[in-house]
């Protein structure tokens, strides 16, 4: 017996109603919507090796609609996918179940990149697809021309996000983007006409897309919207006419069936009306076969794609693995020792994002996987070098990209970079504007992505351009996020470290704080250590028994020296610590911790921002000298000396406090 299309994609209705129906939560219209787009793309086009979901040229399959998580799943499972059996889908956005309410990221799993925030996984396709651009210049076409598809919904669309990096995919004519628009024209609230009354064609008409328009539900519509995208020299955005709840008879196309389980009379129903006779969970052996095989032709593909690698000389091989799989970083402790020791006999001052460009400068050329970039502020946050090469849509042999003024792009398209595999991203912006980067950099965590932020202008430390650029909450706000690494380095020394901790990470995403201002050198001696590896470190003591502490970080380093020697003039022993990382101090031993904090000195911290993640520091008997009010447009010093972060008032709090 032939199985029939709608059946296939009814598999994929039935598995997400029943799903969502038993966690008795999740989002089953979208899946109902969407399921003949995604058979087709399956069937017929997408490049894909269930048995090898790390297969390097196979088609990127991102869902951005993140809540129809259950689309995916499905798909998984029925091609067979070892991450998906059909009990972790009775589990659905049950604990530990690999079906979770949105689609989170697991290498290997066919789940390519974590969903659920809208517009975040347009902005990971595009970085996807601008790394496929890299590694097809790289190694040729006949090795790596793999497509990257989006499912993206209405909300993926309304999110300014959306606009970001549609516009650059359009600026870098990234020919195999495709993307279907899930054109139901329905989200939370109602109709999308409530909010949203775009001119779709015109929109990506105008960032230089190919906008094609069908019914989401024609099997041909479909299959030739495809091919004819394939064939583009510009990116594609398929606008695919369907209906949500697709086959229910009392929910499609209303809002109702977005976000909650249908219940289970409405299910009998869609039972009924696509004449399905199976019990939840229950696929017919006939249907299981056909979609398997749709999986195994994938096999087919990726030994075809050996083929062609064998013909070709074996260095290509080795240098494709040497790519992927193991990133060469040696020679960056050999590099990062001998700068060190050259800037140990120079100790020059310079502004830490001078020292960072000096950094990048001397890896990039060690480093083929090191793309770099800015969101138009290069000359600002030193990440464009001697030896950057720029990436444009008529070559992508560089690395370095304009992303123009869109951080939050710039952020989300990093992710997708770091995801494909091969490349190490850092992109830079004002420490200000991380707050627009904010919900990417919270996913470069929360995925354990390998991504480097670079921001710069740190502090009131930026003077005249005011308290709309001064960042103030912004240290606290990176520091509150799980699984980040934020580094600010007090001089080209920590710099250095810190940029070789930020590489050397595995599952740690890094920003790394810069000053505009110049800052002396303090590294007090020079060793192969690296210092900042356990977050703080002593830089300098007037005696042992000090009995306060000084605990910075970046620029105020330099401050908490001048307060030491103040404090010095008046008998007063003292320790500076540097602080540049809090996450890897906190994870250092108790020993370790009460070395550097000692329990019976009054401990005074100094940042020139929010105390706030500073407070558990001081155990309520020490000196959080900080800023928790805006800045003032002025000279950086005056700024200083306004706020009460001077040599002079820090001292006159110490010995105040010492006498208390
Ligand atoms: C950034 C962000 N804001 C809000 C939400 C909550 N949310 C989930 S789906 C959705 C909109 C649903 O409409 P649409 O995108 O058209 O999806 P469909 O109804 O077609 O499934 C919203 C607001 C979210 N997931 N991400």
């Amino acid at each position: 017996m032939t199985v029939k299309f709608n059946q296939l994609s009814n598999a994929i209705r039935f598995l997400s109603i029943d799903a969502v129906q038993k966690a008795n939560s999740g989002h089953p219209g979208m899946p109902m919507g969407m399921a003949d787009v995604a058979t087709v793309l399956f069937k017929y086009h997408l490049r894909f090796n269930p048995k090898n979901p790390n297969w390097i040229n196979r088609d990127r399959f991102i869902l951005s609609a993140g809540h129809g998580s259950m689309l995916l799943y499905s798909l998984l499972y029925l091609c067979n996918y070892k991450s998906v059996s059909i009990e972790d889908i009775k589990k659905f956005r049950q604990l530990n179940s690999i079906c979770a309410g949105h689609p989170e990221y697991k290498k290997g799993s066919g789940i390519e990149t974590t969903t659920g925030p809208l517009g975040q996984g347009l902005g990971n396709a595009v970085g996807m697809a601008i790394a496929e651009e890299i590694f097809r210049k790289k190694f040729g076409s006949s090795i790596i021309n793999n497509k990257t598809y989006v499912i993206a919904s209405d909300g993926d669309l309304m999110e300014g996000i959306s606009h970001e990096v549609m516009s650059l995919a359009g600026h870098l004519k990234l020919k195999n983007l495709i993307v279907f628009f899930d054109n139901n024209k329905i989200s939370i609230d109602g109709p999308t006409s409530l909010s949203v009354s775009d001119n779709y064609k015109k929109r990506f008409e105008s960032y230089g897309w190919n906008f094609l328009e069908i019914n989401g539900h024609n099997e041909k519509q479909i299959s030739k919207a495809i091919s004819k995208a394939s064939k583009s020299n510009k990116p594609t955005i398929i606008s695919c006419k369907t209906i949500i709840g697709f086959g229910s008879p009392n929910k499609s196309g209303k809002a109702s069936s977005h976000g909650s389980p249908l219940g289970n009379e409405e299910i009998t129903l869609v039972r009924k009306k696509l004449k399905w006779n199976n019990k939840p969970f229950e696929i017919p052996q006939e249907i299981l076969d056909e979609w398997k095989k749709i999986g195994e032709n994938g096999l087919l593909l990726e030994k075809k794609w050996q083929e062609v690698i064998n013909k070709k000389d074996p260095r290509i091989k080795s240098e494709l693995e040497k790519t992927y799989v193991n990133y060469n970083l040696e020679g960056l402790e050999n590099l990062i020792e001998k700068e060190k020791s050259k800037y140990f006999e120079s100790k020059p001052s310079m502004a830490t994002r001078q020292c960072s460009m000096s950094v990048i400068e001397n890896i990039s050329a060690l480093l083929p996987q090191l793309i770099g970039g800015s969101a138009d502020l290069s000359g600002s946050n030193n990440t464009k070098t001697n030896n950057s090469k720029i990436i444009n849509s008529k070559n992508f042999n560089g690395n370095y990209i304009h992303y123009g003024v869109r951080e939050h792009g710039m952020a989300a398209v990093m992710n997708g970079l770091a995801l494909y595999a091969g490349i190490i991203p850092y992109g830079g912006t004002f420490l200000i504007f991380s707050d627009y980067c904010k919900p990417s950099i919270r996913l470069s965590a929360l995925m354990g992505l390998k991504v480097i932020y670079i921001f710069s202008h740190d502090s009131i430390g930026l003077g005249e351009d005011g308290p709309t650029h001064q960042p103030i909450e912004q240290l606290t706000g990176l520091r509150a996020i799980p699984n980040l690494n934020v580094f600010r380095p007090a001089d080209i020394n920590e710099t250095l470290e810190c940029w070789e901790i930020a590489l050397k990470s595995k599952n740690t995403p890094s920003a790394i704080v810069l000053s505009r201002q110049k800052v002396p050198y303090i590294n007090p001696d020079n060793t192969k250590d690296n210092k900042c590896e356990k977050g703080a470190y002593v830089v300098n003591i007037t005696s042992h028994e000090s009995n306060v502490t000084l605990v910075a970080s970046g620029t105020e380093v330099e401050l908490a020296l001048k307060v030491q020697e103040k404090l010095m003039e008046n008998n007063i022993n003292s320790k500076v610590v540097s602080m540049p990382c809090m996450e890897l101090f906190n994870k250092q031993s108790e020993n370790y911790r009460n070395d550097i904090l000692e329990k019976d000195s009054l401990i005074v911290t100094l940042e020139a921002g929010s105390i706030m993640s500073w407070q558990k520091y001081i155990k309520n008997k020490g000196i959080n000298c900080g800023i928790d009010q805006f800045g003032e447009s002025a000279p950086y010093k005056e700024i200083y000396n306004h706020l009460d972060l001077s040599e002079e008032k820090i001292t006159n709090l110490i010995q105040k406090k010492l006498r208390e």
